[in-house]
């Protein structure tokens, strides 16, 4: 009786009629509460799977998977104070300050990726921002990754006045920024830019027609209510994003969010729920955090509507799934890779 109530109430709550609110800077559209999301969240978890699911079934194939794979560009000795990043400078951990990649070793990367069956070719640097100088190398790395007929995505960091231009004429089809976490917990785990830089960020990528990759990080000892507090951030964005990243934290020694309290995986498996719910058409992205996460799980988070995943034995820094696990996982669960 209590499940039956539970799904009547979320019904109703998804009738409300999406209200436009404008802010000083930018366009937003009241479609969910927090207060709703959360109240998601609170179903029983089969409640909330079947009608997770049956949303991702209406707008997607729910046997395919988009795969994308990474590439750090740049590593390490980057100027921000990321509490959870092994890349920030100011920390000790085993990643050491590189130099950026030579383009040709990039476009092998990218090759290797498109022959193992990767759709996407993200490249990452550990900046706060590129210099116009650090932006050009990268410029010709994505019309060449283009040419190979992947589709290229790029995460540099903050982008300045002009750059998301440059981007899309060098033939960027994805840019990822995270807002990471709600803003109320933001300050906790970042102090060297702000919510609203990320949000800058995002208008110039949207506004360059670049389609827009932005989640968050699950497990840094944030509340639930703060898990809904990120995801509303983005289902009211006037156009939420075409890809919606959920990492979980990767704890890395050295960093100020190690040995942070381990989240229940079932908090996770929610969350990929609640995504779906509130963004029915963006591709949820279940990130990092596959390497230590049971293949049951991560199927649960594929019933759930997450049809993205990174395919590759490395994120930027640290692990992800070998390729053959990650086939054979495919294989097992009947996914195709798209
Ligand atoms: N430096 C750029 C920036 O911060 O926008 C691009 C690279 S940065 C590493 C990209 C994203 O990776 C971060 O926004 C964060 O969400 C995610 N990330 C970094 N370290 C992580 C960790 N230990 N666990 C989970 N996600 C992480
Ligand atoms: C995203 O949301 N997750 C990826 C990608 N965007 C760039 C990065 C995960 C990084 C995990 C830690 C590391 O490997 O350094
Ligand atoms: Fe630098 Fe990005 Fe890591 Fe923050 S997340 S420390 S900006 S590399």
């Amino acid at each position: 009786m209590q499940a039956q109530e539970n799904i009547i109430n979320v019904d109703a709550l998804n009738a409300n009629k999406p209200t436009e609110c404008q802010s000083a800077k930018r366009n937003t559209v009241q479609r969910w509460s927090i207060e709703e999301i959360v109240a998601l969240y609170e179903l029983p978890l089969n409640d909330l799977l079947y009608k997770a699911h049956t949303i991702h079934r209406e707008n997607h194939d729910p046997n395919a998977v988009q795969v994308s794979t990474l590439l750090s560009i740049k590593t390490g000795g980057c100027s921000e104070d990321c509490g959870y990043c092994p890349q920030a400078a100011r920390y000790h951990t085993e990643v050491e300050n590189e130099p950026m990649l030579p383009i040709a070793e990039v476009l092998k990367a990218a090759q290797a990726a498109k022959d193992s069956g990767a759709s996407r070719f993200c490249m990452g640097a550990a900046w706060r921002s590129p210099k116009q100088r650090d932006l050009e190398p990268v410029l010709k790395m994505i019309s060449e990754v283009k040419a190979m007929g992947l589709e290229t995505c790029a995460t540099l960091g903050m982008l300045k006045e002009g750059m998301a231009t440059q981007l899309k004429e060098a033939g960027l089809d994805y840019y990822n920024h995270n807002l990471d976490t709600a803003p109320e917990f933001y300050g906790d785990v970042i102090s060297t830019r702000t919510y609203e830089d990320r949000l800058d960020t995002l208008d110039s990528v949207r506004e360059a027609d670049i389609n827009v990759c932005s989640g968050g990080i699950i497990g840094m000892g944030e509340t639930r209510q703060q898990r809904a507090g990120l995801l509303a951030q983005f289902a009211n964005m006037e156009r939420p994003p075409e890809s919606v990243p959920i990492n979980l934290l990767t704890q890395v020694e050295g960093t100020p969010l190690h040995r942070t309290e381990e989240l229940d995986p079932f908090e996770f498996v929610r969350t990929i729920a609640a995504a779906r719910i509130v963004m029915p058409k963006s591709f949820v992205r279940l990130s990092a955090g596959r390497q230590t996460m049971h293949e049951g799980i991560q199927a649960m988070c594929f019933m759930a509507g997450a049809n993205s995943v990174f395919y590759g034995e490395k994120l930027l820094t640290t692990g992800n799934p070998e390729a053959e696990t990650d086939k054979m996982l495919f294989a097992k669960l009947g996914i195709h890779a798209i």
